[in-house]
């Protein structure tokens, strides 16, 4: 018994790279917020979730599988993404077992929730383990520069993607696990229609303000403003349709480093400047914009800010007498502005050094435009990685003055 599942594990092994060579070619199909809703609606059908599910995640599984063997050899040979490429290889398997199974059976139903929570929990640590895969490989190959712009490019769709296959298996496994939740009876799997933004900043506000306290013994206070453009919901509290955990993990990172920031440059004030949001809602944009008075970063800075590379560092041994940092190691950043990208939304630093930070969200105002941005595999993706940082086309800056005394005769 044992042998013939050994043999039979090994025959789908073998043909998992068929399976990715055939779903590959099917671009990945993006969701509208109402989409997402549509699922949750009251004749939500499980089966037609579970029917859409077992086609589009092997899609985007395929599509980003591709694109991690197109990493530098230096790079993809490491074991740590070696590991994560194996997670990727196991769960495209799972979800394969449900395509020749009957929808009608509830039994399969309810053993595809099953698999999705299996295939969740084992891609919990990919972004550790991809940072740790960074770490091996600039350990190795130490100054090369000509990668970080290919780590950016490469991380930054693959966080996406992943962010996406997470967001399609939360909706499917907390709408259809049969239970409603307690605490916001009111989401849909983890979208709120009426998310209301001025809670989310309070309550990212707060957590900030509590590790910010443990870590300084001070924390800066917050001013909240809302504005709204349209006369008739002036005084009404701002919502949108979102994702709550999404933009509280958005702002909990903005609030870190905005506390942190105006900390350590205030440090022999007895007062500290407050954190100010600004919320604003237009027609097409919600603004959430978090202004600190940190003496801010110099601009040519800020890029570093969201790199990956640069960013990573090895995890600061945590003992007995030291405590994690408030902000400023691990992946908050760049992985916050993906979030904000997700639904076609950005995230944007405005520093003036001396004075401050504003960092900016924006988000759809309107869920018809609040629509997944996905990263899809074709002929255009090689090429990118293709890309040699070939010598720049302008002069380098020398440090020295020019000794214009050297040609004597040319002087009138
Ligand atoms: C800073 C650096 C930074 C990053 C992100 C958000 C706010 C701030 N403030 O000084």
């Amino acid at each position: 018994m044992k042998f013939v599942r050994f043999i039979m594990k090994n025959a789908s092994l073998a043909s998992v790279p068929k399976h990715i060579e055939h779903f590959s070619k099917f671009s990945p199909s993006p969701l509208s917020m109402k989409q997402f809703l549509d699922f949750g609606s009251i004749n939500a059908c499980e089966k037609t979730s579970f029917a859409f599910l077992r086609q589009e995640l092997p899609v985007r599984l395929s599509n980003i599988m591709k694109e991690i063997n197109l990493l530098p050899n230096r790079l993809l040979t490491t074991a740590s993404v070696q590991t994560v490429q194996s997670w990727y290889i196991q769960s495209l398997m799972e979800i394969l077992e449900f395509l020749d199974k009957n929808p009608d059976d509830f039994k399969v139903l309810g053993e595809f929730v099953d698999a999705l929570v299996t295939i969740r929990n084992r891609h919990n640590d990919v972004v550790p383990t991809m940072a740790q895969g960074i770490i091996e490989y600039k350990e190795a190959f130490p100054q090369d520069l000509v990668t970080n712009q290919n780590i950016q490019y490469f991380l930054d769709r693959f966080y996406m993607s992943r962010i996406s296959i997470r967001m399609l298996i939360n909706q499917h496994t907390l709408i259809f696990d049969g239970t409603l939740n307690p605490v916001h009876p009111n989401t849909i799997g983890s979208i709120d229609p009426q998310c209301e933004v001025g809670d989310v900043v309070q309550d990212a506000f707060h957590s900030a303000k509590m590790l910010c306290d443990q870590y300084y013994l001070r924390s800066p206070d917050l001013i909240l403003q809302e504005m709204c453009s349209k006369k008739k919901k002036k005084n009404l509290p701002m919502s949108i349709v979102y994702v709550p955990s999404h933009l509280y993990h958005m702002l909990f990172e903005l609030f870190k480093n905005a506390m942190r920031a105006t900390i350590e440059t205030h440090d022999k004030s007895n007062t500290l400047p407050p954190i100010q949001v600004r919320v604003s809602l237009g027609d097409e944009d919600m603004s959430i914009k978090v202004s600190d008075k940190g003496g801010g970063v110099p601009f040519r800075r800020i890029e570093n800010l969201f790199s990956y590379m640069f960013s990573t560092a090895p995890a600061p041994q945590i003992g007995e007498h030291t405590r994690p940092p408030l902000a400023g190691f691990g992946y908050g950043l760049p992985i916050s502005r993906l979030y904000a990208q997700y639904f076609q939304g950005d995230l944007q630093l405005y520093s003036m050094e001396g004075h401050g930070t504003d960092a900016v969200i924006y988000l759809k105002a309107l869920s018809t435009d609040s629509i997944e941005r996905l990263p899809v595999y074709n002929k255009t993706t090689l090429k990118n990685y293709k890309v040699s940082q070939e010598v720049d086309d302008w002069c380098i800056p020398s440090k020295e003055p020019l000794d214009l005394s050297i040609c004597k005769e040319n002087r009138y």
